[in-house]
């Protein structure tokens, strides 16, 4: 039984390659020396997954940005207002990455959205109606196989297969080509790419369809037949065996496709984290020499392998196909994943125990191909450590806490709702808070200036006290205030000096929480996060935003707005605990928040918002009773979160994205007094819903876009502000920005700002005069 890898974290030990690609784009390293990197990087890699003792090891999963917008060059699909400008091939790659504006050259980004239900974002391929492919001189996923084998390691090269290609990507604007009609032009390139690689010396490659794990519509469905008909019979003359890769999901939904068209590839890889369930399913539909991967080492959380439980499932697909039919693999790529535990020198050694990175799960995959090959004799000790820390992690008192299961157990359907209805709560509030029509206020966070980040820095490593880095804070909240007094908002932020990133922060304020010094797992190009880590049961030692909070207040002449993470965000950018339900876990979070909230009002703070930016992604992939049950768990968090307060103090939520179209029953559910939305660069039309559904409450589309430092003019805003009139109530209409201003700049955050005020009074005035 071979061990098998399916995709390795490219960043590095340190992020070493986040160092230096963001080196490379502020021209503080040449092209040569990040290539050099990424280069070291890969062999790195590929030599501790070797001497990790894996058999089957990655190649094209390193990316400088992102695997699929490799793809896209790879595949000649870079469109023309790219490739018009002749950038050497590197800095052309970036610029639909990131976007260029240097050398009289200014393109924006091409879109980039969650890959499937992680925190991972993709370039979306962008194709035309008259797409053609060619594949690139030169191609990576040769290239890089390459390279290995010049290394003296063979590596199978991982691929996007072509029907999730297409069916991960979108019509470029003003286009209406549906892009897996395109799939008849980008066969060949496959074909040629699937030759090339065996010229070079790859018996196998990984082709992932990771879409079959959808609920497809029946065009992309009846893609494969015809795609892995001619992929399949290049296989072993032509072209190198296939093993088909799916992942995050069961595929039993689309047998009829594995039956048509799959059963050709020489293996097919499933994932038995999520849905060990399929196993049986899959093995009985499996061609009759097809290969069998057994996706048993979790390649999106941070838990050490029970090898004993999947140990015993990998022997029962032993028993059906035989020893040579098996792989044991990582349930999908280890993208997901943190690089090494190695680097965590202040965890304690009791929790340290419980986890296990990317390079402590290529030990584990090892061990578990031995242990189902040779028997456990074969690694007695290392399953008997195995089996002692499991055991202990079951038993710690780190994880129990008894106090937290009572406070559950005494939750009412009561301590969901607020007091009285909108219509009665907003009347208390408008009393209250003393607001005018059309509202003006932020998201909450201010741009982190370099001085915020150096004092924070300082601070972590000693070198200022707490004293000091608090007066530090005050001065930078203070600040804050004056500058919004000054802009005329009406509600004010406190601006967030003082916290990292929304999910940490709160992270390391909560028990049941471990956070780690190095653990960053990619979220978009060289952006990383770090995710803190739920072990058990989770509670609020004592207050955490309420000092910083109630300093604003003290010096803001208007309200001021308290700012929350959401149970669900907490929860999903965190990685959960894998040994209770996630609803119970969100609900932990949840009483913990609620205390905050409560805290909060007590405090002073009339205005609270509790945001859910991930509430959406937390979706089950297919549609059904399944998302149901989770929408109906992640509501009820919120609610019981937010529902602690007196009618007066208002309630705000705030959602990076627009597309709640799908959801909006759950959206609504929130009984959220104000929502802010994203919205600035989707069609005001969008917001149709609302009259659609007859929405009661309180909405703030963003009315610019802060992802770029362009100021909006007034007259844009006004422009937005009247298209949204046309579905929005006047009186239900707030004037924000779509999104936290964190990641700007203040001198464009002030002129936008301006703009947006002077716009929100000019339609105050004349709704005024009616
Ligand atoms: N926090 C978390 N997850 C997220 C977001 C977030 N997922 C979705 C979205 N926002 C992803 N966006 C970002 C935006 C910025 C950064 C990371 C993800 C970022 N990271 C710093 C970096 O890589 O330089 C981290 C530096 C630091 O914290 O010291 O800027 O907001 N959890
Ligand atoms: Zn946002």
């Amino acid at each position: 039984v071979q061990s098998s890898i399916l995709g390795f974290p490219r960043m590095g030990k340190l992020r070493d390659l986040k160092k230096a690609t963001e080196a490379y784009w502020g021209d503080k390293l040449s092209r040569e020396d990040l290539l050099a990197e990424g280069k070291r990087l890969r062999l790195e890699h590929w030599k501790i997954q070797k001497d990790a003792g894996v058999d089957i090891i990655p190649s094209n999963d390193f990316s400088y940005y992102d695997q699929v917008l490799d793809h896209i060059q790879m595949f000649g699909a870079v469109p023309e207002r790219y490739s018009t400008h002749k950038l050497n091939t590197l800095d052309e790659y970036f610029a639909m990455g990131r976007g260029h504006q240097k050398d009289g050259v200014d393109v924006p980004s091409l879109e980039m959205v969650k890959w499937f239900d992680s925190n991972y974002h993709y370039v979306k391929p962008t194709l035309q109606d008259n797409q053609t492919f060619k594949l690139s001189d030169d191609p990576k996923a040769v290239r890089h196989f390459l390279e290995a084998k010049e290394a003296g390691i063979t590596t199978r090269p991982v691929i996007l297969g072509p029907v999730s290609f297409l069916h991960l990507g979108k019509a470029d604007r003003k286009q209406n080509v549906d892009p897996i009609t395109l799939l008849e032009k980008l066969l060949p390139v496959y074909e040629q790419l699937l030759k090339e690689l065996k010229k070079a010396g790859a018996e196998t490659v990984q082709i992932d369809e990771p879409v079959l794990v959808f609920d497809l519509p029946s065009k992309t469905r009846n893609a494969f037949k015809p795609a892995y008909e001619k992929l399949t019979a290049l296989q072993g003359s032509e072209g190198p065996q296939l093993v088909l890769a799916t992942y995050f999901g069961d595929i039993v939904h689309n047998f009829d496709v594995v039956d048509s068209a799959l059963k050709n590839t020489y293996g097919l890889h499933v994932d038995l984290v999520r849905h060990p369930e399929q196993l049986s399913p899959v093995v009985e539909h499996l061609g009759p020499k097809q290969i069998l991967s057994c996706g048993i080492v979790d390649g999106r959380n941070i838990w050490k392998n029970n090898m004993k439980k999947s140990i015993e499932l990998v022997e029962t697909a032993i028993q059906k196909l035989g020893k040579e039919r098996v792989i044991v693999a990582t349930s999908s790529s280890l993208l997901h994943t943190p690089h090494t535990l190695d680097n965590e020198k202040n965890l304690d050694p009791e929790v340290k125990d419980f986890f296990a990175f990317a390079v402590e799960k290529a030990t584990e995959i090892a061990i578990l191909a031995k242990a189902v090959t040779e028997g456990p004799a074969s690694v007695r000790s290392e399953l008997e450590a195995n089996e002692k820390s499991q055991q202990s992690r079951a038993t710690s008192k780190r994880i129990n806490n008894p106090e937290v299961k009572k406070r559950q157990e005494q939750i009412t359907k009561e301590m969901h709702e607020r007091k009285s209805g909108f219509t009665s709560r907003y009347a208390q509030q408008k009393e209250h808070l003393n607001l005018p029509t059309f509202p003006t206020t932020t998201i909450g966070s201010f741009p982190q200036t370099k001085e915020i980040r150096v004092n924070r820095n300082k601070f972590t490593k000693g070198e200022i006290t707490a004293d000091e880095y608090e007066k530090f804070i005050e001065k930078e909240i203070k600040d804050n205030i004056a500058i919004q007094e000054e802009l005329d908002l009406d509600v004010y932020v406190h601006g967030e000096p003082e916290r990292n990133d929304m999910v940490q922060y709160f992270g390391e304020r909560m028990d049941g929480y471990v956070f780690t010094t190095h653990a960053w797992v990619q979220s978009y190009g060289s952006r990383c996060v770090r995710p803190p880590i739920v072990v058990g049961d989770v509670s609020r030692p004592k207050p955490m935003t309420v000092k910083e909070s109630k300093y604003a207040v003290s010096v803001s002449k208007k309200p001021m707005k308290g700012m929350l993470t959401g149970p669900i965000t907490c929860l999903r950018w965190s990685f959960p605990r894998d040994d209770v339900h996630q609803s119970v876990q969100a609900q932990q979070l949840a009483l913990a928040l609620r205390d905050e909230v409560v805290d909060l009002e007590e405090a002073g703070v009339l205005v609270i918002q509790v945001d859910e930016p991930a509430l959406r992604e937390g979706l089950p992939l297919r549609s059904g009773a399944e998302r149901e049950k989770y929408l109906s768990w992640a509501v009820d968090s919120f609610k019981l979160s937010t529902a602690g307060v007196k009618d007066s103090t208002q309630i705000h939520s705030h959602f990076c994205y627009s597309e709640f179209q799908d959801f909006f029953h759950a959206i609504a559910a929130l009984d959220a007094d104000v929502l802010s939305i994203e919205n600035s660069k989707s069609d005001a039309k969008l917001l149709k819903v609302f009259i659609d559904e007859s929405y009661p409450r309180h909405i703030g589309p963003g009315v610019y876009d802060i992802h770029s430092p362009r100021v909006p003019s007034e007259q844009e805003i006004k422009d937005r502000i009247e298209e949204m009139l046309q579905y929005l109530k006047p009186e239900q209409l707030w004037i924000n920005p779509d999104c936290g201003l964190k990641t700007r700049g203040w001198k464009e955050t002030k002129e936008a700002l301006r703009n947006m005020v002077n716009a929100a009074q000019y339609f105050r005035q004349k709704h005024e005069s009616k």
